[in-house]
């Protein structure tokens, strides 16, 4: 990545985020292009706080702000034959300068599986400390998978699709010996690279 002025998180302010249009693809009966208000108004706000691990071994607790996936995925309709969910991200280059790098092949990707995505613990963050999510963080709308490691928690959601076979997500097709499609945070189980015994507890 750059530094200084070419830094794509300190050029996170770039991102413009109104509007903000959400499509719902897929396995579902309400399929249709949703703009962040539709999609997420009269949904049941929330503060959770979770660890938030990273892969890397660190952690940092997070008060999010956000409502549970399972009641978009009951407010879309999800079809008996889905079996997983999956997820993409912006694609603005001008905006999100580390896109212009192809350091993974863009869009970002992530994916659960149905009953990981219906699970209460999972939740649609749209802020963080009583604040809207702020642009670095995924604004306007990201994942949170407190079980998982920090990876599968894709931010700036622009398509959620229900489907029958798992997804390619980003990291394991880059690197599919190191990054596994479930990604469970497991401390007994260590990265070929590094171990996830311990981890450093970011304030
Ligand atoms: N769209 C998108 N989502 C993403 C990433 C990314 O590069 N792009 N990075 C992931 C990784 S590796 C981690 S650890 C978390 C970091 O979330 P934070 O920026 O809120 O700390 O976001 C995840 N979601
Ligand atoms: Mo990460």
């Amino acid at each position: 990545f750059g530094t200084g002025k070419d830094d794509p998180a300190a050029n996170a302010g770039r991102l413009t985020t109104d509007p903000w249009s959400i499509k719902v693809d897929g396995m579902v009966d309400n399929v249709g292009t949703y703009s962040f208000d539709d999609l997420t108004s009269g949904m049941t706000l929330e503060e959770r706080i979770y660890r938030f691990r990273c892969v890397e071994a660190w952690s940092m607790v997070v008060p999010w702000v956000g409502f549970e996936l399972a009641d978009l995925l009951k407010r879309v309709g999800v079809q008996p034959s889905a079996k997983y969910v999956a997820f993409e991200t912006l694609v603005r280059p001008e905006e999100m300068i580390g896109q212009k790098r192809r350091t993974l092949e863009w869009p970002y990707r992530e994916g659960l599986r149905l009953d990981e995505a219906m699970h209460p613990l999972t939740i649609m963050a749209t802020g963080l400390y009583d604040e809207p999510m702020p642009k670095q963080n995924g604004a306007p709308i990201r994942l949170v998978v407190p079980w998982k490691y920090g990876f599968k928690s894709i931010k700036s959601i622009v398509r959620i699709s229900l489907t029958d076979k798992q997804p390619a997500t980003s990291w394991n097709m880059t690197n599919g010996r190191e990054y596994g499609f479930y990604s469970n945070v497991n401390p007994t189980v260590d990265h070929p690279r590094w171990s996830q015994a311990t981890e450093r507890k970011i304030g």
